[in-house]
């Protein structure tokens, strides 16, 4: 499959199954205007297919990476090995909770580092914008469309309204 136009993030989750919950990363790229590709790609299943991917991204200009996974979750440290590009890792729920998925993406061995955010859709939100906030460093319509976000989301807190009882 041909390679999204000029991404900038390469976005993968080893099982479609992930895709409800981490759209949330590609939602807040969609909202900042950032280009991305996405596949669902795994470090066990097409391991193959995960590192050709990997150089496709770098040659079209991808700059960060975000891998999300579930369970002995190790597809972040894979594409970390493959890349010296920034690789943010999102745990996945699982049937301990996503807690095996958070502890091998956070407790990466020293050398490979994978920064790693929260557990399920807040980390999956997070992920989206910590790309961002790596590209708007070069990136001036990045930054803008961030600095846009942070104000709206405070109008949002700044309105609230309590339920009548
Ligand atoms: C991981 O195993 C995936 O990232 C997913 O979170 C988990 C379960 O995958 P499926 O069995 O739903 O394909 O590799």
């Amino acid at each position: 499959m041909a390679l999204t136009n000029s991404p900038k993030v390469g976005i993968v989750m080893g099982s479609i199954s992930d895709w409800p919950v981490f759209k949330r990363s590609a939602a807040i790229l969609d909202d900042l205007g950032v280009a991305y590709d996405k596949r669902v790609l795994s470090a066990h299943r097409t391991p193959k297919e995960l590192e050709a991917w990997i150089s496709e991204c770098e040659e079209a200009g991808v700059q960060v990476f975000i891998a999300a996974a579930g369970g002995a979750a190790h597809l972040a440290g894979v594409v970390a090995s493959l890349t010296i590009l920034p690789v943010l890792a999102v745990p996945m729920e699982s049937n301990l909770q996503g807690l095996d998925s958070l502890l091998s993406m956070v407790q990466m061995p020293g050398g490979i580092p994978v920064p790693t955010m929260g557990i399920g859709k807040a980390g999956s939100t997070n992920a989206g914008l910590s790309a961002a906030a790596i590209l708007a460093l070069n990136d001036p319509a990045v930054r803008d469309a961030l600095i846009q976000f942070r104000k709206d989301q405070a109008s949002k807190v700044l309105s609230s309204e309590f339920p009548e009882d």
